[in-house]
Order: structure tokens, then C-alpha cells, then sequence
């Protein structure tokens, strides 16, 4: 059944994308995107040829074969010795063709003509960008020193290259997408554990999921391996006020009141420690704080828990004692998106904390340290500018921020306020935080508040919409990237890289060939003088048999340990110690312990608004894809059946949903999978770039809707601290 649905969905790509009209007729195709390639088809004799390559239309970087006809990718392929995926594509990654075919992918240089965000652009060379980009950077450097142009970059392999950039040109303003993505996630298990764990989810025999979807947010091997454990009799527990793929098929889902989880983590360590369910010689000798811990969760008991979550006591009791008699092959699973409300890092801590005490650290089936990958570094002296300020735009305003990360909201707030530096150019890289940053509105003021603005994109993205310069960029299919070490938990610790599978397409170019012709005209030359072949030789110096795995099989396997890491290693924590209790926090004026508030009020006839994923779409760059557009709609808005029912609203109809800062009208999916208080949308639609052709006009955004709360201790957004009302707008 899968495999015809599969056939199926390939049959409809083709002809989607006009690829076997092409074939058929053997002209010049529909789209005129193909013609590079046919040229150069032109020559050879219609056999099939076949690359390794890394799937790029999410993060994952699942290892795919391109199958190649005349020139033309037609078809990706799993790479069945690529483990870390299980030797799988998703559908999005079987769609990764359409992606390289897009007729609305970015063509030639650009330049803004009219008023920003107006849509009028000119053709110009690249020579002329170039020089451009150059003297544009070098008037802001000498305006407001070099600080005063920010950087933003998205999940790539050569996003390293930008920040490089950033650092040699001489700003600290750099932003990656973890600020809207895990990093109060990250916070917290570095702060307990000393280091950001992998969950050995194959292996375990219960796994309480908070807040995470892996059957729909895909995350290689954890979504497979889910799967597999559950067939040999894992028990997943599932807390989401939504009913999600994943809570369809848990052996239990509880509907948790938005914003709760920390009332119940902190009801299992109480039932957890009063009940003695832990391995007291384990707690005793490696973690820290286990007195404090007792003292702090005597008044989190299950019944505290049930009127704050809505989850029966007894439940919250049953599930504690299961969880610990399954220890320590159990645990409260990480997750991964962690932006979503102001005390994230903290209620993260308790889910940190329990795991602690499942004593499943380091060991089978539990929460796993990072593996050797033994990828090297390519070091370089950045040079040193005495006119810089101290410190990022964005420092001091929060206590534990990432240094690397930055935080994209509160350096939006610092270039709107001018304060402390004034930030007057921004490069953004594969990344679109006119979709993905909260408060949309505050955005566009934001591009609006810059003398010059690039992106480089492979579409017309609503960032690149709002920019001076857009460039465009190769597809993965058609570049070579850097090595890149990736992490598979118990699969895998292994090495991939990228070479093009057919040349660049029109005038694209990757990202590294820019910055390094900009560096050599800022006379930053030296520190681009290399080649990626180059660059890759530096980082596999140390993995002798790396590059011919790689050539051979398109990926390399470290085979370093995998439990028992930390048996001669120290924890990178202030006690030395797994801490349950947190010294450092206490040494902040930050709670060392997590202490529960409750959420903020939803008041009657008003919802909070959560966002999630679709296993069909990837963040906001997907939607426009020709196959997946095919497989997701424009978006709705989930409305439970009595809320809808109180408001007057009826199924089909068209709603208004408004927040404090923006508001949208989409079509509502009136259902009982969601949370009388709570309402869901998908992410990336409503979009303001007419040049995404296939999805302009349809649905509403919902970083237009997002309020821009953050996390209190390290800055990460916090997407879930919005509160919205729904109105009918047009019946069906
Ligand atoms: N197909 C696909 N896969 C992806 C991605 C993608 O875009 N598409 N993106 C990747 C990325 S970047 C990431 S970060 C991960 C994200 O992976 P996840 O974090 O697993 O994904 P989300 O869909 O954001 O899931 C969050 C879930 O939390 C629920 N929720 C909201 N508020 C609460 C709450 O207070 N408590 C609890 N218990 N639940 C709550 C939401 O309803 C939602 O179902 O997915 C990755 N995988
Ligand atoms: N409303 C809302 N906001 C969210 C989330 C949400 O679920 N809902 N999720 C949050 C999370 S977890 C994350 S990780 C962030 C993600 O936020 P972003 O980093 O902004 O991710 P994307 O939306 O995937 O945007 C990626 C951009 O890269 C472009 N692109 C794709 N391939 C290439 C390429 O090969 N080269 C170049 N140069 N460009 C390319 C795409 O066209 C797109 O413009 O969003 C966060 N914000
Ligand atoms: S999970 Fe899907 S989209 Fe992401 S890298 Fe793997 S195949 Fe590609
Ligand atoms: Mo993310």
C-alpha cells in the first residue's frame, strides 16, 4: 500500500513538473529551468547515471542517491547504507526534484527598484552585486563600526562560512534559526547534564513525549526508531493538547492544558523520590542536588499536577511508577522545538531532571552523550577592530544567552530601538524570518530600518521580498558543501558531504563563491583561500579511511562508543556532577531548581495558539513545492467542536484569528483533535512574496499572528505566549 502511494505520488510529480512531457517530446522542455542541463544532455545518449547526494529539503541530511537521465535529475533514491535515516526518504525528500525544477526559483541577481517589499527589481550582473555588496558593507563598517551589520543563517552546511564572514569582516551579530527553534531545550539539558543528550529511542521501553510529534516532525532515526520499539512493545505516552499522528498512535494521550508540563514532571520526581522508585547508589554517586530536589518537590504532588494540567492524579501517579520500574531504559524524550514559552529553559529543566532520576544517562535505552564523530575543525585568527562596541547588539538582557546563537527577537528589538549600537545592514542566508519570527509586522520594520539589505535564497522568499539585494543560490543538487558530522544516536555517529550531481542552474551561485569574492574585496582574501575540496581535506584530516567511504558508500561511520561514555569523563557542570540542583543558576538570581507558574489566563472565548509541524512540509520553504503543494493545502485553522459551537462558527467557514500584533483569515477545521482553549495552524502560507506562485494568495501567515514573547533565561522565542480570538468572517 505505501509503495503504490509512493509510485503514485512520483507519477503525479512528473507530471507536475512537465518532466515527462519534456522527455516525451525531447524539446526544450516546459520548464525553461531544464535547459542548462539538456544542453549538456545534449552530448550524451539517454543512459541513467546515478550520485550519492544528502537530501536538503530539511535538516536531517538523509544520504539519497540522484538518478540521473541526459542530465536530468529524475528521480531521488535512498541511500540504503545510510542508517541514521533507516534507509529512508520522506516525502518531502522524494520531492527534493521539484525543488531543483522549481520554475519560481531565484534566476539571476537582483536588485530593489521601487520601495521595499514593492516587487520591483532589475536584472544586474553579478560583477555589479558584487561590487555592490562590497561597498555597501564597507559604508556601514565605516558608519557605525562593523557590529553594525547583523548575519543570519539558516540549518546549511555552508552557513559555517557565513559566520566566518561575520567574524573576519569583524561583527558579532550573528543569528542562526536556533533562536526560534531548541534552544531552551539546549539550555537545559546542558545545564544539568553538561552537554545536549541523543535519546536512544530504539532501545527504550517507555517514553513519555511532551510536547514533540515525531510522527509528523520528522527527526532521523528517533521517528523510525519509534516506530520499530513500539512493534516490540515500547509504551509512548503522550502529552499535547492536540491530536497529532504521534498521539494517535500512543498507547495513551492526554490533552495537557497548554503550558502545564513542568506541574507534571515535577508530580513524577515527587511520586518518584517519596516512593524511593530511584537507583539510590547511581543518584547518590552521580548526580547533584538530590536533597534540594526532595525538599522542592514535596508540595508537586499528582493532585497539584491534575488541576494544573488536566490529567487525572491517579494517572500522573500510575504513570511515575511505570516509568521508573521500566528505568533505566525509560525517559521523558527531550524533544526538539523548545520555543514556546518564557520559561521554557525551566520547564525543560524538569524534563532534564526526571531523566536524571530514571538514572538513564550514558546507558541503553535511555538519554545517550554525543558520540565521537572525529570531524575536524578549520581554525583561523580573526582579526581584532578597536572601534567594535564590547558585546552583541543583543547581551545583558537575558542571563544565560548562546553566544553563537544570539537571540533573532531581542536583536530585532535592539535594531528597531538603535540601542545599544545602531545595526544597518543585514545577510541573510537560508533562513526566512519574515516566516519563522514571531510578529511579522515587527519584521518588515525591521528590513525597513536597514540601509542595505541581501539575501540569498533559491526562491523569493517573503525575506528576500523585503530585501535590496536578492542572489540566487544553487539547490543542493547542484554544489558542493563542506563535510559534515552527523549524530544518529544509537545508529550512528557518521561523516557525509555534498557534490554536485548536475551543474548550477541559471546564474546561481553558492553562498561560499559570494562571500569569498566579497572578502577579497574588503581584503579579507587570506581567510577564504581555499577551496571547499580543500576545506573538506582540513576537516577529515583525522579520519584516514573517510574519503574513500565516502566515495564508496556517500557516507563514513565512526564506530566510537556508544553507552558508557562518561564512565572516564567528568560532567561539564559546576559540581562535576549531573545536577539536579543547579549552583550556577543559584550564583545568577536564577531558580536552581524549576518552580512552577502557571501559564498565563486564556480568558473565555479566547484561545491560545500553538504552532506544529506536517510530516508533508518543512518550516516555511516547502509549501511551494509542485508535489508536496499537492499533498497540503492551504492551511486552517483547528477549532475545537463546542468552542466553535459557542462562537456560532460553522464547518467551512472563513475565520478572522487576531492576536495583539497581526491577523489572518483562513478557512477553519472545526474538530474534537484539539483543546477547547487551544487553536493550531500550519506555518507558511499567507505569504506576501507573489513570486511564490503556487501557494501566493492562499491561507493566512502565522508569524503575522505570533506574539513575540521570550525565553526569560536564554532568549529563545517563546511562539506559544499568544493569545487569540476567532471570528466568522465569511459562512461556508
Ligand atoms: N515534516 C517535518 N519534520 C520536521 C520539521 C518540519 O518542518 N517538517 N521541522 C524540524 C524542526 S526544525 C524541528 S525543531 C522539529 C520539531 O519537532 P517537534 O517539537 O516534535 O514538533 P512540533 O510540531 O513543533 O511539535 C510540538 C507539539 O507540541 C504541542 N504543544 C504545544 N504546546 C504544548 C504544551 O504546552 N505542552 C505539550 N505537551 N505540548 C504542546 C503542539 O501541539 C505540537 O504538536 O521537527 C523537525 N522535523
Ligand atoms: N510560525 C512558526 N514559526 C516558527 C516555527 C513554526 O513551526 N511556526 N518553527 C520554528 C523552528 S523550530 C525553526 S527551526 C525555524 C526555521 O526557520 P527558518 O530557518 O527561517 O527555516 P525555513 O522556513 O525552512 O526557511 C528556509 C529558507 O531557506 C530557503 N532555502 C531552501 N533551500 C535553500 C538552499 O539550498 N539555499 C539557499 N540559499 N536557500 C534555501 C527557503 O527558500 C527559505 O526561504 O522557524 C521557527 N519559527
Ligand atoms: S527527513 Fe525527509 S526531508 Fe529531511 S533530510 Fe530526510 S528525507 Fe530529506
Ligand atoms: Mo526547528
Amino acid at each position: 500500500m505505501a509503495k503504490d502511494n509512493m509510485k503514485l505520488s512520483r507519477r503525479d510529480f512528473f507530471k507536475a513538473s512537465g518532466l515527462i512531457a519534456a522527455a516525451a517530446a525531447g524539446s526544450v522542455p516546459v520548464l525553461g529551468g531544464l535547459e542548462p542541463s539538456l544542453a549538456h544532455a545534449a552530448q550524451s545518449s539517454g543512459e541513467w547515471s546515478s550520485a550519492y547526494s544528502v537530501c536538503d529539503m530539511c535538516f536531517n541530511k538523509c544520504g539519497c542517491i540522484a538518478r540521473v537521465q541526459d542530465g536530468v535529475v529524475k528521480k531521488l533514491d535512498p541511500n540504503p547504507k545510510f542508517i541514521k535515516s533507516r534507509g529512508m526518504l520522506c516525502a518531502r525528500g522524494n520531492a527534493g526534484v521539484a525543488q531543483l525544477y522549481d520554475p519560481d526559483r531565484l534566476k539571476y541577481p537582483l536588485l530593489r527598484k521601487g520601495a521595499r517589499g514593492e516587487g520591483k527589481w532589475q536584472r544586474i550582473p553579478w560583477d555589479e552585486a558584487l561590487d555592490l555588496m562590497a561597498e555597501k558593507m564597507q559604508d556601514i563598517r565605516k558608519k557605525y563600526t562593523s557590529c553594525g551589520h547583523l548575519f543570519s543563517a539558516g540549518a546549511d552546511l555552508q552557513s559555517q562560512f557565513v559566520g566566518r564572514f561575520a567574524e573576519v569582516y569583524g561583527s558579532y551579530n550573528v543569528t542562526s534559526h536556533e533562536s526560534l527553534c531548541l534552544l531552551s531545550g539546549s539550555r537545559a539539558f546542558l545545564d544539568t547534564f553538561g552537554e545536549v543528550p541523543f535519546a536512544d529511542v530504539l532501545n527504550s521501553k517507555y517514553i513519555i513525549m511532551a510536547g514533540a510529534n515525531r510522527f509528523e516532525a520528522l527527526v532521523t532515526p528517533d521517528s523510525i526508531d519509534l516506530m520499530t520499539a513500539m512493534q516490540k512493545g515500547t509504551k509512548l505516552v503522550v502529552l499535547d493538547p492536540r491530536y497529532t499522528k504521534t498521539a494517535a498512535l500512543a498507547n495513551e494521550w492526554y490533552p495537557i492544558r497548554p503550558g502545564t508540563d513542568m506541574a507534571f514532571m515535577l508530580a513524577l520526581a515527587h511520586v518518584i523520590i517519596n516512593e524511593k522508585l530511584y537507583n539510590e547508589t547511581w543518584i547518590q554517586d552521580k548526580t547533584y542536588g538530590i536533597d534540594q530536589l526532595r525538599e522542592h518537590v514535596q508540595k508537586y504532588d499528582p493532585r497539584f499536577a491534575a488541576e494544573e494540567c488536566g490529567i487525572p492524579a491517579e494517572d500522573i501517579a500510575r504513570i511515575a511508577r511505570e516509568l521508573a520500574a521500566a528505568a533505566p531504559a525509560a525517559m521523558i524524550y527531550p524533544g526538539r522545538r523548545t520555543s514556546d514559552y518564557k520559561n521554557s529553559t525551566q520547564i525543560r529543566r524538569s524534563f532534564a531532571i526526571v531523566n536524571a532520576l530514571l538514572s538513564n544517562w550514558d546507558q541503553p535505552g535511555g538519554l545517550l552523550a554525543a558520540r565521537e564523530v572525529g570531524l575536524k575543525g578549520v581554525p583561523y585568527d580573526a582579526p581584532w577592530y578597536d572601534d567594535n562596541p564590547d558585546d552583541r547588539v543583543d547581551a545583558h538582557k537575558v542571563p544565560m544567552m548562546f553566544e553563537h546563537d544570539g537571540s533573532f527577537v531581542l536583536t530585532r528589538d535592539a535594531v528597531l530601538s538603535g540601542k545599544p549600537y545602531p545595526i544597518k545592514g543585514w545577510f541573510v542566508y537560508k533562513t526566512n524570518p519574515l516566516g519563522t519570527a514571531p510578529n511579522r509586522a515587527k519584521t518588515i520594520e525591521m528590513a525597513n530600518a536597514m540601509e542595505f539589505m541581501t539575501v540569498v535564497d533559491v526562491a523569493m522568499s517573503d525575506t528576500a521580498w523585503m530585501a535590496d539585494l536578492v542572489l540566487p543560490a544553487p539547490s543542493s543538487l547542484e554544489r558542493q558543501d563542506p563535510a559534515s558530522g552527523l549524530q544518529g544516536s544509537v545508529a550512528c555517529a557518521c561523516v557525509v558531504q555534498r557534490d554536485a550531481v548536475v551543474p548550477a542552474m541559471y546564474e546561481s551561485r553558492p553562498v561560499f563563491d559570494i562571500l569569498k569574492s566579497v572578502a577579497g574585496k574588503l581584503e579579507l582574501g587570506e581567510y577564504f583561500d581555499f577551496t571547499i575540496e580543500e576545506y573538506r581535506e582540513k576537516q577529515l584530516r583525522g579520519l584516514p579511511n573517510a574519503a574513500n567511504a565516502l566515495a564508496e558508500d556517500g557516507v563514513y561511520y565512526n564506530p566510537s562508543k556508544v553507552y558508557g561514555i562518561y564512565e572516564d569523563r567528568v560532567y561539564k557542570t559546576l559540581s562535576k556532577k549531573i545536577e539536579l540542583y543547579n549552583s550556577r543558576y543559584e550564583g545568577m538570581g536564577v531558580d536552581p531548581m524549576p518552580v512552577y507558574s502557571p501559564p498565563s489566563k486564556v480568558p473565555k472565548n479566547r484561545f491560545r495558539m500553538v504552532v506544529g509541524r506536517s510530516a508533508m512540509v518543512t518550516q516555511t520553504s516547502s509549501q511551494n513545492n509542485a508535489v508536496l503543494h499537492q499533498l497540503t493545502g492551504p492551511n486552517t485553522l483547528w477549532l475545537n467542536t463546542a468552542s466553535a459551537k459557542n462562537l456560532g462558527i460553522q464547518p467551512g467557514d472563513t475565520v478572522e484569528v487576531a492576536s495583539s500584533v497581526g491577523r489572518g483569515e483562513l478557512k477553519v477545521e472545526i474538530t474534537d483533535g484539539i483543546r477547547e482553549d487551544t487553536v493550531y495552524m500550519l506555518s507558511g502560507f499567507g505569504a506576501l512574496s507573489p513570486q511564490l506562485s503556487l501557494i501566493f494568495g492562499e491561507g493566512a501567515s502565522m508569524s503575522a499572528v505570533l506574539q513575540e514573547g521570550y525565553d526569560e533565561i536564554c532568549g529563545n522565542a517563546a511562539l506559544h505566549e499568544t493569545i487569540v480570538s476567532v471570528t466568522r468572517k465569511v459562512a461556508s
